[in-house]
């Protein structure tokens, strides 16, 4: 349905096409934690004091169109996975401000009636020598966890939780009670793909993504320039404090997601870009023949920990797994410029 090259864009349909263990699925997505171990040293960055973010009182919607053009892809000396820089060109695009929220893919999905990849069974001829009773729909959740000073047992704050889905994002007794404009999570990339098909929309490259993130400051380390975020100007919803134990939230919101819209946007009047939630793109990881690049970091980003919520930054998603912090946005390319930035 879309014009114009990127990333991966002809082959979305076989996420699902060899077997694999529950455990092996569960090792994916923790491995995504595991490489966020990678420890970065933000000297100089202040987490203290009380937070002065946007309010969140409205819901911004709609899109944003962005002319397209040159952009310089990851940043060299960061981190390994985003390096050296890579330069692509992408044409006219409109994207969405805001992460989908869990308002508009309950629109989606009482349209449709689509369940998501959490909310099924996983298939048994998928997962061969895994028996039936393990195999339930299920996500993953983050736990939280005690100090572990090496940062090396993602299994402490990560589980594997039966009945976790997008309408109970913490498992079974969770709801989405006062989570309408919190962003979908448990979602994996074939969901958020079907919600983008039924708007007549797509999922941006990693290439289209990115130039959006940049937000015309071409080599700056965040999206709003370079300056690190402090308490009396978080720019972001990531992790205060030391990972995975103390987040203070010093942002406004502790080892959760918030409402999308509640920090200021970038100069082209996207929200949320950096932390909150990681999002979905259609650009393949070249680690794994099913993976796509996830962009933006997510609350769980620590600066003594994942570094990530920098526009530069990428990660592998497995796409048969959702969690508790990757969502998406999506987008609608444009044969010419017509509006915006
Ligand atoms: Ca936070």
């Amino acid at each position: 349905m879309s014009a114009g090259s990127r990333d991966g864009a002809d082959d979305l349909t076989a996420p699902m096409g060899k077997p694999r263990s529950i455990l092996s699925r569960t090792a994916r997505i923790l491995a995504i934690v595991l490489m966020t171990a990678t420890a970065f040293d933000l000297s100089g960055c202040s987490v203290s004091g009380a937070p002065a973010r946007a309010p969140c009182g409205v819901q911004p919607i709609g899109e944003v169109a962005l002319r397209g053009g040159a952009v310089v892809l990851g940043e060299g000396g960061v981190l390994p996975e985003e390096g050296p820089p890579r330069h692509a060109s992408v044409g006219a695009f409109a994207i969405d401000r805001t992460e989908v929220t869990n308002a508009q893919f309950t629109e989606f999905v009482t349209a449709t009636g689509y369940i998501t990849l959490a909310e099924r069974a996983p298939d048994p001829a998928l997962y061969p020598g895994v028996p039936a009773s393990k195999l339930k729909p299920s996500s993953i959740v983050f736990m939280g966890a005690k100090a572990d000073p090496n940062l090396s047992t993602p299994g402490l704050w990560w589980q594997v939780v039966p009945g976790a889905d997008w309408r109970h994002p913490e498992g079974p007794g969770s709801d989405l009670k006062g989570r309408d404009r919190r962003p979908v999570v448990h979602v994996g990339y074939q969901d958020a793909l079907a919600y983008a098909k039924w708007h007549g929309r797509d999922l941006p490259s990693e290439a289209e993504w990115e130039y959006a993130a940049h937000a015309g400051l071409a080599g700056a380390r965040y999206e709003w320039g370079d300056a690190a975020p402090t308490a009396a100007s978080p720019r972001a919803n990531y992790w205060q404090g030391p990972f995975p134990a103390i987040d203070t939230g010093d942002d406004g919101y502790k080892a959760t997601s918030a409402p999308v819209g509640c920090y200021a946007p970038s100069a082209y009047g996207l929200y949320d870009m950096s932390g909150n939630v990681w999002e979905w793109t259609s650009s393949r990881y070249g680690r794994g023949p099913e993976s796509r690049v996830i962009k933006g970091g997510s609350f769980l980003c620590a600066d003594n920990y994942c570094y990530r919520y920098r526009p530069q930054a990428r990660q592998a998603g497995p796409p048969d797994t959702g969690s508790s912090h990757i969502g998406f946005r999506t987008i609608r390319r444009i044969g010419r410029f017509n509006a915006g930035a």
